[in-house]
Parts: C-alpha cells; sequence; structure tokens
C-alpha cells in the first residue's frame, strides 16, 4: 500500500467517523419517547370522544340478551364474492322493531346503510361497525324513517341487501 492510498484510506475512515457524529446529533431528538415533543413527526392525537362519535345508530344493548323483533343472518362464507351473503337479502322491519345481526361467518362484517362506499349517505342511517366472527350486534330503527335503504358491507363491499322500514 502506497502512501497515498493510506492517506485515502484514513480519510475515508475520518469522512465515515464525521458522517455518524453528525447524524447522531442531527438524528438524537427524534426517536418519540413519551417526553420528547422535538420530533418533525409529532403528531396530537384526536381527542377520544371523536373515535367513539361514530356509532351513531349502535345501541348499548348487549346482543346476546336483548329481545330482537327481527333477525339479519351473515350467512358464512359471505366474504368470498358472489356467496351468498345477507339472509335474508331484502329485510323488512317496523319502525322502532329492534333487528338482530347475526355473524354466522368466521370474519368481521358489517351492516351499513349505502350503495357503497363511495355513497356521501354511508352509514349515516344505520351501522352496525365491525362484527367480528360469531358475534352480533343490534340496530335500533326508531329514528330511521319508513322507506328503502340499501345497506352493505364496508369490510366486502360486494356484500349487498335492502332494509325496507314500515
Ligand atoms: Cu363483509
Amino acid at each position: 500500500m502506497g502512501l497515498n492510498e493510506k492517506i485515502i484510506f484514513i480519510g475515508i475512515l475520518g469522512i465515515g467517523a464525521m458522517v455518524g457524529v453528525i447524524s447522531y446529533y442531527l438524528f438524537a431528538d427524534l426517536p418519540p419517547t413519551p417526553e420528547n415533543t422535538k420530533s418533525i413527526y409529532r403528531q396530537d392525537l384526536p381527542p377520544p370522544s371523536a373515535a367513539q362519535a361514530s356509532s351513531k345508530t349502535e345501541s348499548k344493548v348487549d346482543p346476546a340478551t336483548v329481545k330482537a323483533d327481527v333477525t339479519l343472518t351473515i350467512l358464512e362464507g359471505s366474504s368470498a364474492q358472489g356467496s351468498p351473503d345477507f339472509d335474508p337479502d331484502e329485510l323488512s322491519a317496523k319502525k322502532g322493531n329492534v333487528i338482530k345481526v347475526e355473524n354466522a361467518d368466521s370474519v368481521p362484517h358489517t351492516v351499513t346503510n349505502g350503495a357503497g362506499p363511495n355513497d356521501s349517505n354511508s352509514a349515516k342511517i344505520f351501522d352496525t361497525s365491525l362484527i367480528m366472527g360469531g358475534q352480533a350486534a343490534i340496530l335500533q330503527t326508531e329514528e330511521i324513517d319508513a322507506g328503502e335503504y340499501a345497506y352493505y358491507c364496508t369490510v366486502h363491499p360486494y356484500m349487498t341487501g335492502t332494509l325496507k322500514i314500515q
């Protein structure tokens, strides 16, 4: 190894050390520890109530004990496109009825009003939120006006049905 090569080698080592030191001081503030508010990636969390505000028609009653007037079943295997999904597909209920939605499938589904995710009215009239496989949810109809409402599953938008309120 000649003298020039030695100088170049040591120079490269020196540059490496400088990059290390500079990086350390530039980025030492970034790890997101609870006390550290200096990170450039810091974002304030939304207030906790915002997450809960979305469940409009979802009731607090326990689906296991409530007496339902009408039952809507999400059939097993309905997550596969083209399979039978809701039973009955056209559900009729009287205004004020309690609708129990039973998910007989093994994956989460929802019953959400609207023609699909791009419907600007989606979830504004009724929405069960996610119902886990084997679980049930309750839809209250007291505040739903008489009429026909398309509904779908937000997880699988090809799962569609109609709710008729009399
Ligand atoms: Cu689904």
